[in-house]
């Protein structure tokens, strides 16, 4: 850790103040260029306890730049993980209200709910099917807190990443059912089809994200409990919206889940 407790608690209040009022910010980095991966988690983890202290729930987890696309679109190589509030949940259908957001993102994504508890280190793909009670379709809107959508990995993290809400819905499905690495989806903006691709975009196996994760907790004394939905990262690049879209992700076998902006 190169950054002091009060630096940290200054940062994960300006980037959360920046979510709840819908205002960007120059990156972390620019003015502490020094910080490392554990700084960049404990400022994570102390916009989790803000929110937290404040009556939220954590009602989920994710896995961010999992895909190459992603990872070509941001200019990064390496995968991230954060939480989801009550807040950032959409009913199926229902609305984003973009006077709530800086400059959203939308991306198709597998969510993944466990049915037992998975610990790293270790933990592989095998360990994460045997663990999952469905998989459904999930549509995450992103909405970085960084001017431009423009930052590092460490920033990045830091602002919890870019979360800000998402849905999920559709057919659920046991993973028995399926091959998730040959599973197509098609993520659709009025009706049009602007993205397409296939589970393996995501590190061979959208279940590879979930071991990721395990192991990534692993390291630091914690797990995924049972029965936690977790977003297992953009298959495909991340697609712009505006007030007036409506997205509807169709996932092949799983039905389709949708919101629209207002
Ligand atoms: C970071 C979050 C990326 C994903 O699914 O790849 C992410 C960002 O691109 O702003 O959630
Ligand atoms: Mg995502």
């Amino acid at each position: 850790m190169k950054l002091d407790l009060a630096t940290i608690a200054t940062l994960a209040e300006r980037l959360e103040n920046c979510e709840l009022q819908a205002q960007d910010t120059t990156k972390i980095t620019d003015d502490y260029p020094d910080m490392d991966w554990d700084d960049a988690y404990a400022i994570q983890d102390e916009v989790r306890r803000r929110k937290v202290a404040r009556g939220a729930r954590i009602v989920g987890l994710k896995a961010g730049l999992t895909s190459h696309a992603k990872m070509k679109q941001m200019g990064v190589s390496t995968p991230v993980f954060g939480f989801m509030a009550d807040y950032y949940a959409v009913p199926d259908g229902g609305e984003c209200r973009m006077s709530e957001l800086i400059h959203p993102k939308v991306e198709p994504e597998i969510a993944f709910v466990t049915k037992a508890e998975l610990r790293g280190p270790g933990c592989h793909i095998g360990a994460v099917l045997a663990a999952t009670d469905f998989v459904m379709p999930g549509i995450e809107v992103i909405d970085s807190r960084y001017r431009d959508f423009k930052f590092d990995l460490k920033s990045v993290v830091a602002d919890n990443t870019s979360a800000v809400r998402f849905v999920v819905g559709g057919q659920p499905m046991g993973v028995s059912g399926v091959d998730l690495r040959t599973v197509g989806i098609v993520l659709e903006k009025n009706g049009l089809p602007v993205a397409f691709g296939a589970g393996a975009a995501v590190l061979g196996h959208p279940a590879a994200a979930i071991a990721m994760l395990a192991n990534h907790l692993g390291a630091r004394g914690e797990c995924i409990p049972a029965g936690t939905l977790i977003l297992s990262g953009g298959i495909t690049e991340a697609v712009s919206v505006q007030a007036g879209d409506n997205v509807t992700l169709r996932v092949q076998g799983m039905g389709s889940t949708s919101l629209r902006f207002v």
